[in-house]
């Protein structure tokens, strides 16, 4: 397969989940070495629900090292900021004057966030025009994402579409990459609900930066369905095939192994043991977490992304500009 250009981002809207983790971050780790890849910390996201300015600084930098703690390396793939990139906010703009009301509205993630809530941000609903912006200011032929993010990858292609049509050829139209196995964690605390950072109860999430108590505790008290077999059935029991698919991601083993490897044996003995896998598995990750944050290299790598990122979305900005009728700026002749 030839080179293709990669781009995802997370939001530093709290801390990163094993959700996060196993939808997203993994596959950024994979797709590093054979493609052109582009990832960033969506600041610019984040704050379309409120945020604590202190916080979001914090969490904006945890997110950073928690990408090269996984295993991105900054001389592959361009890590950056969202915000260092002025030309997600211009294209976001101008996308969002090509989106409509309707197709907004049916946004999932929208309806899901602004459910029971008086004051609804308008930029929660215009959230994805900007995510569309962000992917086609790169040429970017491959999204790795959750399937939570399926639905808004499907309006940025259509947006794509729709510009081409209207002002001619200008965008790649960009395709999801989606897991196998975990592209939907859901919560330890419902089964049918997706595992989320921004959950109220921590008591739902393992976030990756728990401690090994904390991760032993969450688990333990994970809800399952009734029965007491390890069988994988998404269907009928949400909460315990819930259960194999982290373990399956966080170990490398298949779901037919983990269910002939626990036949007759009850939740209990299969919780335990997946506590111990998964703090294993972060063990490495948390390590090199703090070691990345006390270098005090992520300015530097962020600051290396940025440059990185306009210099590509400077020229595509540009190319829309110019096919949508903007008049190019004025250059001051010399002398
Ligand atoms: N539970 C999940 N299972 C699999 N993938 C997931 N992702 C998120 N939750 C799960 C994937 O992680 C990437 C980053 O997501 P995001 O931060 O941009 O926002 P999100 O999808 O809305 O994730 P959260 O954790 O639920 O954040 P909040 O609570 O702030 O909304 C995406 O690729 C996503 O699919």
């Amino acid at each position: 397969m030839s080179k293709l250009r990669v781009l995802s981002g997370i939001q530093p809207s709290g801390k990163l989940t094993l959700g996060n983790y196993i939808g997203a971050m993994k596959n950024f780790v994979a797709l590093q070495h054979e493609h052109d890849c582009f990832f960033m910390v969506v600041d610019l996201h984040a704050v379309t629900v409120p945020q604590e300015p202190a916080a979001l600084r914090e969490q904006s930098e945890a997110v950073a090292a928690l990408f090269v703690a996984a295993g991105l390396d900054p001389a592959h793939a361009a890590i950056f900021m969202q915000s260092h990139v002025s030309a997600h906010a211009e294209l976001g703009w101008l996308m969002t004057t090509l989106s409509y009301m309707g197709e907004l509205e049916r946004m999932t993630q929208f309806k899901d966030k602004s459910e029971g809530k008086e004051a609804i941000g308008a930029g929660l609903f215009v959230y994805p025009s900007l995510m569309a912006a962000d992917i086609l200011l790169y040429n970017t032929n491959l999204v790795p994402v959750g399937d939570d993010q399926k639905q808004h990858l499907e309006l940025t292609r259509d947006l794509a579409g729709r510009f081409n049509y209207r002002f001619g050829e200008t965008f790649v139209i960009p395709e999801p990459y989606i897991p196998k196995v975990g592209a939907r964690i859901m919560s330890l605390d419902d089964g049918t609900k997706k595992m989320s950072k921004s959950s109220p109860n921590a008591g739902s999430y393992i976030a990756l930066l728990d401690t090994p108590d904390e991760i032993r505790k969450k688990i333990a008290r994970a809800k399952t369905d009734t029965g007491r077999d390890i069988v994988f059935d998404a269907q009928n029991k949400p909460e315990i095939s819930n259960l194999m698919s982290i373990y399956a991601q966080c170990s490398g083993q298949s779901l037919e192994q983990i269910q002939a490897a626990y036949e007759g044996q009850g939740y209990g003995a299969f919780k335990k043991d997946l506590a111990e896998v998964v703090v294993g598995a972060l063990a490495p990750l948390q390590a090199k977490y703090n070691e990345i944050r006390s270098s005090g290299a992520i300015g530097e790598i962020l600051q290396a992304g940025a440059e990185r990122a306009s210099a590509v979305a400077e020229q595509t900005l540009a190319k829309v500009k110019e096919a949508m009728g903007f008049l190019p700026p004025v250059r001051r002749r010399k002398g």
